[in-house]
């Protein structure tokens, strides 16, 4: 899987399709005690979230024309720097992501929907 790499102050742009998105969140490499937290719109739809090796699914309905997707790294674990592994997708898009945050930093995704 190639993923994008999403480092410190990031804005990535998605062209979605369809009214909701998943959002997948998971660790693939070492599980060193990664936390994240996630904002759509700047409400909190996971909180420090402790990062594990099995998905945490989250869906995130894409209602307007821009939707803002926040991650922010609530720590780096035993090792930096804070690397979950996200997925975006539905039926038309995929976009596999790799975090590469320090601690209290954030990227932000920009949601476009397609009309
Ligand atoms: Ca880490």
């Amino acid at each position: 899987m190639n993923h994008k790499r999403l480092k410190e102050d990031d804005n990535l742009t998605i062209i979605a399709e369809g009214d909701n998105l998943m959002i997948r969140v998971w660790e693939d490499e070492f599980l060193d005690g990664d936390r994240v937290s996630v904002y759509v719109d700047d409400k909190p739809i996971l909180k420090s979230y402790l990062i594990k090796s099995s998905m945490k699914q989250l869906l995130v309905p894409i209602l307007k024309d821009t939707t803002m997707v926040r991650i922010v790294a609530d720590n780096e674990g035993r090792m930096p720097p804070n690397s979950a592994n996200f997925i975006i997708l539905n039926s038309e898009t995929e976009v596999p992501i790799k975090l590469q945050l320090n601690e209290g930093k954030e990227a932000t995704i920009q949601i476009l929907r397609k009309k």
